[in-house]
């Protein structure tokens, strides 16, 4: 029989245990906001107009505060409510803690998104909250009063009831200053990232000959808020540039260790570079273009002089993510490049800060390392990197590649003029013209706009004229070499989708 005392308190402990727990995580995956503070915006911004100007009115800069205290008034009742009904009636104590996490969810969603950095601590939460009331009812459950033969107040079972009470407590006291220390060391170095000016590093827009000024074509030039993010890591590395250290050892003559200034001492290159994802479906969103900064990777291995027979770099990132690059990519006279910027800005934490490598015309798995920390001058035969391990091609030059932006798959567009565009790219190699095609009729050229650079994608437009009723376009693109883009379709695994981009529409 399992002790009715206690219970209200113990759902308290509980309650704020869970949100700690919660808070913890959320600050470990650097949602912007923990779950509780995504409820109060989310109730600043739902209040009605004349309610809120009501609350400012009566309560001035005090709205705020009294908001937040409120809300963690109504939220201990509830702890305490869903704490007392536990070992009353679980299924409405289990439908509280279920109802708070729904709520704390869809303010969570409505912020920040539906990502699982987003939604995790909310699951982690509930968890917590359902696995903590589960093992209180079975420590309270486990010695009954007729073994204790004091009754059920003063017993082991009330002495262990307190105990995994305090437990609870103190995971709870536990994850409220892991939450705190780890926000506060987030915050710390985007403080330092804000901070940085690092010389030598310029700001461009997008080069005006480079725009086909074609509406609903993607920006030629990506902002960092808009660039695709791949990564493995859950947690995202929070490196110090004052800490951050490059080791590039292995098959070279001189192993070097540099730090951030040694490396920005160096003297930094910038160039226009398109990356993109071998996983890129055709006509996918999987690649940006940005002005980035950096050392040539050419000159700091030239310090490092490579061995004979070397042909491969293992790069290595802080969270232990690793890809193999050809050696010779990494010293020819491309601009491959340890990169400390992108767009002007330090590198966002997302995109690799402090360092990353951008290869030119490598897929990002085989060369553009995040959070880059460690080169190992190798060789193939003798490494396996992350996603080479997994089935992916040890080598995977960038596939030309075309997509249409304009229009859309399934638009309705006026008959008559239509202007086509999109993007076409095979950096290192460069895009000597693209071709459309309507409804499998014969292909024309495309106007291409002006780039003076063979790393970065080119827009391009052309112009039919539709009659009413469903339409297909197509189209290829041709690069420097004269390969002309195939249409065989492929998959992305294992070295880069390949087949035309192809998009359905309908005139009236
Ligand atoms: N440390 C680390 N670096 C990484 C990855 C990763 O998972 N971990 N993914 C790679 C892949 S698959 C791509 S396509 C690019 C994407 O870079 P971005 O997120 O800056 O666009 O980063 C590469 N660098
Ligand atoms: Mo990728």
């Amino acid at each position: 029989m399992t002790s009715m005392r206690g219970w209200g308190p113990a759902g308290v402990v509980t309650g704020l245990t869970g949100l700690a727990v919660s808070q913890l995580v959320a600050a470990l995956l650097s949602v912007r906001e923990g779950p509780f503070v995504a409820v109060v915006e989310s109730i600043i911004t739902l209040v009605p107009g004349p309610v809120a100007s009501w609350a400012i009115d009566f309560l001035g800069s005090r709205g705020k505060p009294v908001l937040v205290v409120l809300m963690t008034l109504s939220m201990l009742v509830l702890f305490s409510v869903a704490g007392w009904l536990w070992p009353r009636v679980r299924w409405a104590s289990t439908l509280i803690w279920v109802s708070l996490s729904a709520v704390g969810l869809a303010a969570v969603v409505a912020r920040n998104g539906t990502g699982r950095t987003e939604t995790l601590p909310i699951g982690v939460g509930l968890v917590v909250w359902l696995l903590a009331m589960t093992v209180l009812s079975w420590v309270a459950g486990r010695a009954k009063p007729s073994e204790t033969g004091s009754g059920a107040t003063a017993g082991p079972s009330r002495r262990g009831f307190a105990v995994a009470v305090g437990v609870v407590a103190a995971l709870g006291l536990g994850s409220g200053v892991g939450a705190r220390l780890t926000s506060g060391r987030k915050a710390a170095i985007k403080e330092s990232r804000r901070l940085l000016r690092i010389p030598g590093v310029t700001a461009r827009k997008s080069p005006a000959r480079a725009r086909i000024g074609v509406p609903g074509v993607q920006p030629w030039r990506t902002r960092n808020d808009d660039f695709y993010q791949v990564h493995t890591a859950l947690v995202i590395p929070a490196i110090e540039p004052a800490q951050w250290r490059l080791r590039i050892h292995g098959m070279v003559e001189r192993e070097i260790v540099l730090t951030y200034d040694d490396l920005i001492a160096r003297g930094l290159t910038e160039a226009w570079m398109t990356l993109s994802c071998v996983s890129n479906e055709v006509g996918g969103q999987l690649v940006g273009n940005a002005w980035w900064s950096g050392v040539l990777t050419s000159e700091l291995l030239a310090e490092a002089r490579p061995m004979r027979g070397a042909d491969a770099v293992l790069q290595t990132s802080e969270d232990g993510w690793t890809c193999s690059t050809p050696l010779s990519a990494m010293t020819d006279d491309r601009n491959s490049m340890f990169a400390v910027a992108m767009n002007g800005q330090p590198l966002p934490l997302e995109h690799g800060f402090p360092v990353r490598t951008v290869v030119p015309g490598l897929y990002g798995y085989t060369s553009a390392c995040k959070w880059l920390v460690d080169v190992e001058v190798t060789r193939f035969a003798d490494v396996e990197a992350y996603w080479t391990e997994r089935g992916w091609a040890e080598q995977a030059p960038v596939r030309l590649t075309s997509r249409i932006d304009v229009p859309r798959p399934d638009d309705e567009v006026e008959a008559g003029v239509l202007t086509v565009g999109g993007s076409a790219w095979r950096q290192n190699t460069g895009i000597e013209a693209v071709e459309v095609a309507l409804d499998g009729g014969a292909w024309r050229r495309a106007r291409v706009a002006q780039v003076n650079t063979a790393d970065t994608w080119v827009q391009w437009a052309a112009a039919f004229d539709v009659e009413p009723g469903p339409h297909v376009v197509r189209v290829r693109a041709i690069d420097r070499d004269g390969e002309v883009q195939t249409g065989v379709v492929r998959d992305v695994l294992p070295d880069g989708a390949t087949g035309w981009h192809a998009v359905e529409f309908t005139a009236v």
